[in-house]
This record gives structure tokens, sequence and C-alpha cells, in this order.
């Protein structure tokens, strides 16, 4: 639906009147009505960095989820505050790594002996908290477009990784991108003693995936999959790795947003493409490029609901507000955390 005309002049005015002191970041799976008023666009990793490329904006407003605002907060100055339209706009796999269910694991890795060489790795969609855990011990953040990096980069320092959040991404890189086997891998259920395993499975996996995974990607299934090939068998398959590992196996092509849009970019006109990752970003793909035949892979699978919640009512509230003087739903991260969340975020900007 066409956004309401109101609403868009006041976002526009809003904007005006703050000029330089606001810089509003838009992610990928944000809505069209939010995107409009985006400054920059892109994927968590770019995101963030773009975060700390606008030192004298004092106010980001982060059209996208909790995490990326937190990350966002992490890598700015301390005169910059990280503003998120509406606090709800959380992710449910972020949320599936809490820090004490992670130092939980972490001393059974202790007691069975192995945490000494064990280099834990986190995706980005984590919790600030997670990161800080990641950095304290040594480990490194990673994104959908590094990991195969970063993993490598881990198994420099030690013999064993324990991946967070994300199962999907972190078996995938390991099976598919470095020619591990899925024996090489054991799932770690947070709501499990000892995570479900034995002390020897614990001892002897090479990985060990946290149980947590995308409320979206991980919906996507073989069948669909199938049934996209029997109905155009010219089409190619275009997946996002936080997709099961199955999905991810039947596809053609595999990668991060980023490489999904360049992919698109570089597609021959007239060619066929099935994508499986969030809907507001296939759409805005099929609307670009509309000499592709672009498709969303299972129809039955819909937009991430968080990112979602930011629409333009709460960003037209979140610049009225700072317009008015007061500074709503600030994202910080303590300094603490902080410090060891951004070593971990260091590690991962230092790769080659
Ligand atoms: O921004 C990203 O890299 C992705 C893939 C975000 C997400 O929420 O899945
Ligand atoms: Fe989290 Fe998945 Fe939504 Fe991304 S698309 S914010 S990983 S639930």
């Amino acid at each position: 639906a066409p956004s309401d005309p109101d609403l868009v002049e006041r976002a526009r005015a809003a904007k005006e009147a703050l000029g330089g002191n606001v810089f509003v970041l838009g992610h990928h799976y944000q809505r069209d009505e939010v995107i409009q008023f985006a400054d920059v666009t892109g994927d968590s990793f770019k995101l963030a960095q773009q975060a700390a490329a606008r030192p004298d904006a004092e106010y980001i407003v982060f059209c996208g989820v909790h995490f990326m605002a937190e990350s966002a907060d992490i890598l700015t100055g301390d005169h910059q505050r990280v503003v998120l339209p509406d606090m709800a706009a959380g992710c449910s796999m972020a949320d599936m790594a809490t820090a004490s269910q992670v130092e939980q694991c972490w001393e059974d890795l202790q007691r069975v002996g192995v945490a000494d060489v064990t280099v834990p790795v986190t995706y980005m969609n984590s919790t600030a908290a997670i990161k800080g855990f990641v950095g304290r011990e040594g480990g490194i953040v990673c994104t959908s477009s590094n990991a195969e990096r970063a993993l490598r980069w881990a198994y420099d320092q030690g013999e064993k990784v324990l991946f967070l959040p994300d199962q999907h991404l972190g078996r995938n890189t390991m099976v598919r991108e470095m020619g591990y086997s899925l024996d090489d891998c054991v799932l770690y259920n947070p709501h499990k003693p000892n995570g479900g395993l034995t002390d020897d499975e614990l001892r002897n996996a090479k990985i060990i995936l946290w149980k947590g995974h995308c409320s979206v990607h991980g919906r996507f299934t073989l069948a669909c999959v199938e049934e996209m090939r029997r109905v155009d068998p010219e089409v190619n398959i275009l997946v996002h790795p936080e997709c099961t590992h199955e999905v991810v196996e039947a596809a053609d092509y595999v990668g991060s947003t980023e490489y999904i849009i360049k992919a698109l970019e570089a597609a021959e006109p007239g060619s066929s493409w099935a994508i499986g990752t969030e809907l507001n970003l296939v759409r805005r793909l099929a609307n670009r490029f509309p000499d592709k035949k672009i498709s969303f892979l299972d129809k039955t699978v819909c937009y991430c609901s968080t990112m979602n919640r930011i629409d333009l009512p709460h960003l037209v509230w979140a610049l009225e507000e700072l317009v008015a003087g007061r500074v709503p739903n600030v994202i910080t991260v303590d300094e603490r955390t902080a410090s060891y969340a951004r070593e971990a975020l260091d590690r991962m900007l230092a790769l080659p």
C-alpha cells in the first residue's frame, strides 16, 4: 500500500529540520515506506560500518532491529546517540542465546576440559552481551559474508569452535565451504543439561553449534525448492546461508544479503530467479529489475515480523521527538560489555 501522504510529509519536514544532526540507517529488510527516508541502506555489517561514518550526526535513527542498534552504539562515538523507533523490534534469533545460557555452556566446556582450546565465534545477529562474552574469551564476530574467513581464523587460534547463535550459518559454512562433514558438528541445546550432549560428544566435536535459527529463513523447505524447479526448470535458486542445510544443498547459489543483491544486479535480462530471503527485500529487487523474473521462494513464508515493527508512524514519531528536543528509545551498551564486544568486532574488521 502507498504510504500515507501526511506522514510522508511529516517525516520529510522533521528530517529537514534536523539537517545534518540526524543520520537515518535502513536495513534491507525494512518496509519501503521507511527505506525511502534512509540516508544509507545495507545489511547489518554495512550498517555497523556506516554508523561510524558520520561522526557529526548527534542522532542515529536505526531502522532495523535491536542487536543492530547495539552494534551501532558500540562502534560510534560517546557523543552520538542511537535511537530505535520501536523498542519491540528485537530478533528472535539473537534472543535464542542469552548471556547466562552461554556462560553455562562455557562452564560445561571447562568441566570436560576443552574450554582452553575452544574459540567462540558469534554471528553479528546476537546481543551485545554475547559479543562481549566472545570478545572476553578471545573470539571473533562474523557475518554471513565472512563466516568462512572468521572460522579459519578461529581454527588458527584453537582446535574447536563454539558457534553462536545460528546453527545453520555455522553448519552450512563448515560443510559447504570448508569441507567438514556433518559428523564434525554437534548441536548444543541450551534448554537441556550439558546441551543434551554427552561429555565425549562435547570433547570430540570440531564445532559446537548453538541451537538457534532465524524464524524467517529457517522456514524455507526442500519441498518449495523442488516445486519451484518443477514449475520452472530454468529457475536459479538463490538463498541466504541462514536457511537449513538441506535447502542450501539444493540451491544453485548461496550468499549474504549483499551477495544476493549483486547477483541480481549482474543477472541476465530474462533470466529466472527464486530467492530465499526476507520478503521486503525480494519485493524491492523484483520491482527494481522488471526485466528479470524474480520470485519469492515460498509463498507461505512472510516478512520478518520484528523488522516490520518499524513502520512510518514509528519513524515519524522518533523524528518529531528529536525535533522537539527529546531523545526517545536510546540504545546504550554499558562500557565494559562494549569494550569486549569491540575487541571481537575489531578482530573481524582485521580479517584479511
Ligand atoms: O543484515 C544481515 O546480514 C542479515 C542477514 C540480517 C538478518 O537479520 O538476517
Ligand atoms: Fe532476526 Fe531472522 Fe528477523 Fe533477521 S530476519 S532480524 S535473523 S528473525
